[in-house]
């Protein structure tokens, strides 16, 4: 079976890890399979720091499909220590407020350095998933610059103007007022080679509880990618990060907030729409967790436990989504 996934950082890569359950792939590493996943992933978080490309949900699913993420964090490498960060801070080189850990220093090196010399973010990426093996196919939404940027009044002038993404989420802990959410570059990129093919090709594409408004909604930014979803065969299917009205970790109900949509499963499910009605919409089926409802006309919502306490739970969702899809692996 041929799944696509829609995914972020630390959600998607925690569902990853189930769907490869669910299809009998060992959860880190890979192994000879009949199946076959693509990660379509959210390059909107990306930024230069020091010189270096930092891809944050790139890394976090290859890290945890590979075997080497710091599980405790969420991002960044297991056993890391902080060297070269002490170092840079000892020379007050800007930013200070964003840490890059040693071993995790040498992933950004080789990409650096590989962009630099012309390689497109797919190759680069495909060439270090060569070292981590995470048995499925990690693909950058697009090749293109893609950057996430907030629109905020500084805490110092009270000016209105607009951040990196990264800035908001780590410096302020998204605790500043979003105004606007700007995929800035996404109007002008390309989806990744593959990436299109990929969702042509698919019998079913899963939309993971990922980020709906800066994971999930800037893959989906990407002129061509929901309209490939659209017109695909595969039915699509969506699980909701929120539960209970609230995310289950981190901040995305400031995302949510600022873009004017409910922190709930309904107006999430609202906002991705139904495939089946005119206009932009791309769910057949929406699952929320166990004692939540949502309304989302034109779409079968179902409820099930839909907590990544471990890999079988995880695993037990995304059973679920290929029942609502009605595919068999
Ligand atoms: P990020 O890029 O690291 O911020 O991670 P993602 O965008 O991939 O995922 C973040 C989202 O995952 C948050 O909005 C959470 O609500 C959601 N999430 C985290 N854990 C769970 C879980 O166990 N179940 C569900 N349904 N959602 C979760
Ligand atoms: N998150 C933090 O809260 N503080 C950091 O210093 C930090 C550094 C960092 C370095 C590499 C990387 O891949 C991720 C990193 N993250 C850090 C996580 C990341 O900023 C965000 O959580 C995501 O971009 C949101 O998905
Ligand atoms: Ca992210």
């Amino acid at each position: 079976m041929k799944v696509v996934v829609l995914v972020g950082g630390v959600g998607g890569a925690r569902f990853l890890l189930g769907v490869k359950a669910a299809l009998g792939m060992p959860a880190t590493g890979s192994a000879p399979s009949p199946h076959q996943v693509t990660a379509l992933v959210n390059t909107g978080d990306d930024v230069w720091m020091h010189g270096l490309r930092i891809c944050p949900d790139l890394d976090t699913c290859m890290y945890t499909l590979g075997g080497g993420i710091d599980t405790e964090r969420g991002w960044g490498r297991a056993g890391e220590s902080w060297t070269v960060k002490d170092e840079l801070a000892a020379y007050g080189a800007d930013p200070t407020w964003f840490g890059l850990g040693d071993r995790d220093i040498a992933t950004h090196l080789v990409r650096s350095r590989m962009l630099r010399a012309g390689f497109p973010l797919s190759a680069v990426t495909e060439a270090l998933c060569d070292r981590w093996q995470p048995g499925v196919t990690l693909l950058p939404a697009s090749d293109d610059r893609v950057e996430t940027h907030v629109a905020v009044d500084d805490p110092e002038t009270g000016e209105r103007r607009a951040i990196h993404f990264q800035e908001w989420w780590v410096r302020h802990r998204a605790g500043l007022p979003a105004h606007a959410i700007v995929a800035v570059g996404a109007e002008e990129a390309k989806p990744a080679p593959g990436v299109v093919e990929a969702i042509a090709d698919a019998d079913v594409v899963l939309l993971a509880p990922s980020n709906p408004v800066v994971s999930v909604g800037t893959v989906l930014a990407v002129p061509g990618i929901r309209a490939a979803l659209r017109e695909g065969r595969a039915p699509v299917i969506g699980i909701s990060p929120i539960i209970d009205g609230r995310p289950l970790r981190g901040m995305a109900d400031a995302c949510l907030t600022a873009i004017g949509v409910e922190t709930t499963a309904e107006a999430v499910g609202r906002h991705y729409g139904s495939r089946a009605e005119p206009g932009d919409g791309l769910l057949d089926g929406w699952l929320v967790h166990t004692g939540d409802t949502a309304d989302v006309p034109g779409v079968k919502v179902v409820s099930a436990p839909m907590l990544m306490s471990d890999v079988d739970a995880t695993s037990a969702m995304v059973a679920e989504a290929f029942s609502l899809a009605g595919v068999t692996p």
